[in-house]
């Protein structure tokens, strides 16, 4: 079977799982919100690799569906965990080009918060850097209609990508991640130390916030937080895991 065939009938199957990874502030060592992760357990082919099939689907419209059933149940578990007593979980949400650039995307988002009464604080979108750059115009555009229904926007693997730095000072981001390349060893590698410094000095100038991605070591932690970067994600914190998982996680933190 095709990949791509396989990939279709896995959704109607119901072979797609959302895994959530936190995101810790290193002040207070408390989880802010998690990014969900997709997973596809095949009974044929076993864990598939988001990086393997997510750039199948994004050449078909396949990346949509499989989006929109993304965005629903990221909604759904929001509204799960908040009626198992776990209230304010902010979840991020991977969006592909395509379904960023889709004309009903906001108003979709829309229904999905009244239908799971999620709000705006609880869910925030990841755009990667070339994403947002393919089509600036129509990025600015879409941005600031997520803007207005409160929803927050944030840049993945960033600094792998083109910005170009005027339209990063139009774009309504909330948020730089530093892509886990210059994460990585940052504590001794001067490179990636002078790149992250000077990602932090972008966004502060711009009024953004950050979340380094990828941290590992207790190295790379307080290389960071020396740097002023207080917000991280990585296999040090926890690794991506299913929801009753998370909730067992913050209910430790309490
Ligand atoms: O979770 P993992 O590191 O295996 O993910 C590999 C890649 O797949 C990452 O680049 C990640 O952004 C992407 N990815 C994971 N989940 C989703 C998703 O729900 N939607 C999209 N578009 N990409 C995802
Ligand atoms: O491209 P994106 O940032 O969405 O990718 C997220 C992916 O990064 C997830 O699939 C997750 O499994 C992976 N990831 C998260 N933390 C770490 C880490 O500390 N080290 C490595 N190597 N990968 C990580
Ligand atoms: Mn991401
Ligand atoms: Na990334």
């Amino acid at each position: 079977l095709k990949l791509e065939e396989a990939l279709r009938r896995a959704l109607v199957r119901g072979e797609f799982q959302l895994f959530y990874q936190p995101q810790v502030d290193l002040h207070t060592g408390l989880t802010t919100g998690v990014e969900a992760l997709i997973r596809w357990n095949s009974p044929e082919r076993g864990q598939v690799s988001p990086a393997l099939f997510i750039p199948v689907a994004e050449e078909s419209n396949l990346i949509s569906m499989i989006g929109w059933w993304v965005l629903e149940e990221s909604c759904r578990q929001i509204a799960a965990w908040r009626e198992a007593g776990l209230a304010g979980i902010k979840v991020a949400v991977n969006v592909s080009g395509r379904q960023f650039l889709n004309h009903a995307l906001v108003e979709c988002i829309s229904d999905l918060m009244a239908q799971y009464r999620v709000l705006p604080s609880q869910l925030e979108i990841e755009l990667t850097e070339s994403t947002v750059m393919a089509e600036p115009e129509r990025a600015i555009e879409q941005l600031n209609r997520l803007r207005e229904i409160g929803i927050q926007v944030s840049v993945d693997d960033f600094g792998t990508g083109y910005s170009s730095l005027s339209y990063l000072k139009r774009l309504p981001l909330s948020t730089i991640k530093v892509d886990r390349s210059f994460v990585r060893d940052v504590n001794n590698q001067s490179d990636n130390a002078a790149i992250v410094s000077a990602i932090l000095g972008l966004a502060d100038a711009l009024d953004m916030s950050i979340v380094a991605e990828g941290v590992e070591t207790e190295g790379e932690e307080r290389h960071l937080k020396d740097a002023g970067c207080i917000k991280v994600q990585g296999f040090r914190y926890a690794k991506p895991m299913p929801a009753d998982q998370l909730a067992q996680w913050m209910r430790r933190e309490k």
